[in-house]
């Protein structure tokens, strides 16, 4: 428990995360990641409250939503809810076959787009999400494969505020996928232990398990992997962002920063409920 509370801790001071006074808005799934960071940030005294986004996803989000709720009662915290199909008007499977996209890029994309807005709306200067050193390493490792400079830009645990985008943080870089299981087995922190029925075939998923090969052959070439990259590659990387964020222009229909006339979001909105996208005002529809 001191451990991790301390991997983070330390995360937050390397990568100047956050200062002691600020409001966090915590990206919760019902996962363990994300129910531990909830845990460890109220623990370190960080005003935090939780926003569980519904995808959509039949039985899945429902018991995901379900340990949010039962986390967040037991500990006295807020939880914000968005649902896709109710406050949007898609899911993320029938949207995404409507759209002709794969589950999982409509998945990213609403995530993306939604916690951002609703950070922007509820007035939460810092998006906390509960990304761990294995998912950041097979990223990497995927962002490497395709020599990807964009995303290499944009991989680093803590990205600036700029352009109607809020800060986002992610500070369980240190920490790893079993630590994390560990971290709530101690804490008796029910989390759903059941993969997302969409994640079969993902691609991020086969680049974890060869990591893990790695690991096994190698102990501490995953951690070797991602920070030497943070701290040796990802600078020749990063003005690569800083152009990409000076060239947006605000979304004809949400107002977002983006590079195209509407968004992606509100293009994908629009596809998958048959050519309405209406920008979608959260802050009436979060509970
Ligand atoms: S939740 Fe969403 Fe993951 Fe499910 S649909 Fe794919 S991206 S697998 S983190
Ligand atoms: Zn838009």
């Amino acid at each position: 428990m001191h451990h991790c509370q301390e991997q983070v801790r330390r995360a937050i001071h390397d990568y100047k995360m956050l200062e002691a006074d600020q409001r966090v808005l915590v990206a919760v799934s019902g996962g363990k990641d994300s129910l531990a960071l909830w845990h460890i940030l109220s623990q370190l005294g960080y005003e935090v409250d939780g926003l569980y986004l519904g995808l959509g996803i039949a039985d899945y989000s429902q018991a995901s939503a379900e340990r949010a709720r039962k986390f967040a009662t037991r500990e006295s915290l807020k939880l914000h809810e968005i649902d896709l199909p109710r406050d949007v008007g898609f899911g993320v499977v029938t949207g995404a076959k409507i759209a002709k996209r794969a589950p999982c890029s409509a998945c990213g994309l609403s995530k993306r787009h939604l916690f951002n807005q609703a950070a922007v709306q509820l007035g939460y200067p810092t998006l906390a999400t509960g990304h761990n050193l294995d998912d950041e390493a097979a990223v990497l490792f995927g962002n490497t494969m395709r020599w990807d400079e964009e995303y290499l830009a944009r991989q680093f645990p803590v990205l600036e505020a700029s352009n109607g985008f809020v800060r986002k943080i992610k500070p369980l870089v240190r920490l790893g996928e079993r630590e994390m299981a560990a971290y709530c087995v101690v804490h008796e922190i029910d989390y759903i232990l059941d993969e997302c029925p969409m994640a079969a075939g993902n691609k991020h998923l086969t680049y974890k398990d060869l990591l893990n090969v790695l690991e096994d052959r190698s102990p501490g070439s995953k951690a070797a992997f991602l920070f030497n990259f943070l701290d040796r590659a990802h600078q020749r990387f990063a003005d690569i962002a800083v152009v990409e964020r000076s060239e947006l222009i605000p979304c004809t229909v949400c107002g977002s920063a983006t590079t195209a006339e509407v968004c992606a979001f509100c293009r994908l909105q629009q596809r998958a409920c048959a050519g309405t996208a209406t920008p979608v005002k959260l802050s009436g529809s979060i509970k």
